[in-house]
């Protein structure tokens, strides 16, 4: 049996962290699905739009060779409603979100995995 692994996040200037987490949870599982945030979902999170629009940092994401399958998160509040859509086993997640997400455990497992330390899109955007 297929064992599904669905992991989200917004992935805007894609660097070597994003690229570890994707990799990481590919390893949970057999096919992994990523939801990217919309830029819409992204600007009510953070309060700005990413740098990379959502069809670019979608495509650059779905072009991974680890990566099964991509879809636009337009909601947190739709997370349950993504993990049964795309019939998820098991939610991965990085540390930044621990325990956030616990209430999925009803529909999958869940695990969050640490992140990859000194590297951001915050200090790139700094940096640049
Ligand atoms: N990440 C990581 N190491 C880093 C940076 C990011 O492991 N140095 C992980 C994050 O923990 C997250 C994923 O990479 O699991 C994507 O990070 P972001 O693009 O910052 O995602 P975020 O905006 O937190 O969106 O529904 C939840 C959101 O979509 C998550």
């Amino acid at each position: 049996m297929v064992r599904r692994v669905i992991t989200f996040g917004t992935f805007d200037l894609f660097h070597y962290g994003h690229l570890k987490l994707i990799q990481r949870a590919k390893e949970f599982g057999d096919e992994l699905i990523v939801g990217i945030s919309s830029d819409k979902l992204n600007f009510s999170k953070k309060g700005r739009y990413p740098i990379v629009c959502e069809e670019h940092r979608r495509c650059i994401v779905e072009s991974l060779k680890c990566v099964h399958t991509t879809f636009i998160e337009e909601s947190l509040e739709l997370k349950k409603h993504y993990i049964e859509k795309y019939k998820a086993d098991i939610l991965v997640m990085g540390d930044d979100w621990a325990g956030k997400f616990d209430s999925m455990r009803c529909v999958c497992e869940v695990v969050y995995l640490p992140r990859t330390p000194s590297v951001s899109t915050t200090e790139i955007i700094e940096i640049v």
